[in-house]
């Protein structure tokens, strides 16, 4: 294998930490990121109520499923974000005067390369690192990159977020980009962790773009998670597949059913399994099980909808400084500008 050197967005400690086995991605040395999940899995399973980490969501599968949900027409986020962007990418560009953009998530969807677009024509030059624990779509987003941007420096990081934003150059500018919503899927411990992290990550020329999707009616929210053609189901009932294929588990897919809806106190989607009879679950590799009762649910997802005055308001206690609010002409969804706050 031929040593690469680190790229410049890396800052200069992080050298001995990462590796790259692909020309132009890096990894982080030691990083297990297929290690099984078997604490996560049994722990949140054991609490009252029962309930799932969101990432156990995307085996190959649930990747698979939830690309088709992003094209029903009942899930209005990716079309309504992605036009955001396509008629609003020359502001947030021209507004965020960067080197570097860091995308949370494989990237290259059809709303980053506006982007990336926009990037290159005010600045000529693009430096583009999205972050990603799928090599797969880490190498899917440089083929397309080095197809359609030759002129753009690609680097994928290969981490979890957390390890990847936080090797970046403080001295480079850079736009964060975390997009999709992804952040409703965080639960109240996830989000200021999240959020303290990234903000602690960045360095003193830097923004972040966020896709919030909005609090709204529940007769549009609903249907979005509930489509006529049931994938939003079997997304959400793929995770006990998954579950079964990595910890040998016995769960029946026939014998439970799918349920959500809009909870508005909470201000979120809920996404449950529920069982359709008794049933004893076993796990044989940590020698546990429990009965999973009638009508018993688990919550599988939740994806919290926001305010975006409240959650602008609510990052700047964090330390982002609200820059700028696109959005679509119903409202539907916001894709906010930060930047982050100086002398913190
Ligand atoms: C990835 N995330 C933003 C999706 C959402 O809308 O919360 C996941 C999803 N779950 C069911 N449908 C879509």
């Amino acid at each position: 294998m031929k040593q690469q050197t680190l790229p410049n967005i890396f800052a200069d400690d992080q050298s001995p930490q990462w590796t790259s086995q692909h020309d132009g991605i890096w990894s982080l040395r030691g990083a297990d990121l297929d290690s099984v999940p078997t604490l996560s899995i049994l722990t949140t399973l054991w609490d009252q109520p029962r309930w799932l980490e969101a990432y156990h969501l995307y085996d190959d599968q649930g990747s698979e499923l939830f690309e088709e949900i992003c094209d029903l027409p009942e899930y209005y986020l990716t079309r309504t974000e992605n036009n955001i962007l396509e008629t609003q990418a020359s502001d947030i560009i021209a507004a965020a005067p960067v080197e570097c953009i860091v995308e949370l998530g494989a990237g290259y969807s059809k709303k980053t390369v506006h982007l990336l677009t926009e990037q290159l024509r005010q600045r000529g030059h693009c430096q583009f690192a999205p972050i990603d624990v799928s090599i797969a779509g880490l190498r899917a987003s440089q083929a397309a990159a080095r197809r359609d941007f030759p002129q753009i420096d690609f680097h994928g990081i290969h981490s979890r977020y957390e390890a990847g934003f936080s090797a970046i150059d403080k001295n480079l500018p850079t736009l964060f980009v975390f997009l999709g919503s992804t952040i409703g899927n965080f639960n109240q411990t996830e989000f200021p962790r999240f959020f303290r992290a990234l903000t602690d990550a960045m360095g003193p020329n830097d923004y972040l773009l966020l896709g919030a999707d909005r609090v709204k009616d529940k007769n549009i929210l609903e249907p979005a998670y509930n489509d006529s053609r049931g994938i939003t189901a079997a997304f959400i009932l793929n995770v006990f597949r998954n579950i079964n294929h990595q910890l040998g588990a016995n769960f029946d897919i026939d014998r439970m059913r799918y349920h959500s809806w809009f909870n508005p106190e909470w201000q979120q989607i809920e996404m449950y399994a529920v069982a359709n009879q008794d049933q004893t679950i076993r796990f044989p590799s940590a020698n546990a099980a429990f009965t999973w009762q009638r009508d018993e649910r688990i919550l599988v997802e939740i994806s919290r909808k926001f305010e975006p005055n409240r959650l602008q308001e609510q990052l700047s206690f964090i330390g982002l400084q609200p820059v700028a609010h696109h959005t679509d002409p119903q409202e539907w969804f916001s894709v906010l500008l930060f930047r982050k706050q100086a002398h913190r």
